[in-house]
């Protein structure tokens, strides 16, 4: 699918301001992906596509985690632990996209996990730093996406992580075996 017929079968799918969300993670994607020589055209689908299931029920995206056995441990976990996984499904089953390395991209751009792709890590960076998100620190984060890939992700996960403590939320297996494959790394 062309990238105009992605984006007008995602923005019936979501409200406006997610779609332009999608819309600066698509560009700030694209400038990664070119910064550390990593496929454009995939950066930018994996992109379009990350936050599909974003809008979807709970309930039923319970239930295709059970029907397509996907990763029981996000069972229980509420619907920001499912729309990743979901939205991997649903570009795989509705839009046709093959490429495992997109399929991954989307699956765990909430979490992270160890042994993270480039391009996976620029889907979780772009969605951290991408020009809408207004957060105390992204700034700090958009200079290190400048420089160092790995750095970048080191800093993302971490922040990440700092949120989930400072309101008291649990975190999710992955994205702690996020952190300590990167922190094992020295980044
Ligand atoms: O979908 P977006 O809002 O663009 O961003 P996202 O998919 O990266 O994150 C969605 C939410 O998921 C965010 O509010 C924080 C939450 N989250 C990320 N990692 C964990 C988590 N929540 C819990 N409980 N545990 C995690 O490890
Ligand atoms: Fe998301
Ligand atoms: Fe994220
Ligand atoms: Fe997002």
């Amino acid at each position: 699918m062309e990238q105009s017929q992605l984006l007008s079968a995602i923005k019936t799918r979501m409200p406006e301001k997610r779609y332009q969300h999608t819309l600066g993670v698509m560009k700030t994607a694209v400038i990664l992906a070119e910064r550390f020589g990593e496929d454009v055209k995939r950066a930018e689908t994996a992109a379009i596509l990350h936050d599909i299931a974003k809008y979807e029920d709970e309930a039923k995206m319970e239930k295709l985690i059970r029907e397509y056995q996907l990763d029981y441990r996000v069972l229980g976990w509420g619907s920001e632990l499912l729309h990743g996984p979901i939205g991997a499904l649903y570009a795989e089953k509705e839009f046709g996209i093959k490429d495992k390395d997109i399929l991954h991209a989307i699956h765990y751009h909430t979490t992270g996990r160890a042994g993270m792709s480039p391009l996976e890590k620029i889907i979780f960076i772009a969605d951290m730093i991408e020009p809408s998100r207004k957060f105390e620190g992204v700034e700090r984060l958009r200079k290190k996406a400048e420089k160092d890939l790995n750095k970048a992700m080191s800093a993302c996960i971490r922040h990440s992580l700092q949120f989930l403590i400072d309101t008291k939320q649990p975190i999710f297996p992955l994205s702690l075996a996020c952190y300590n494959d990167l922190m094992n790394g020295e980044n």
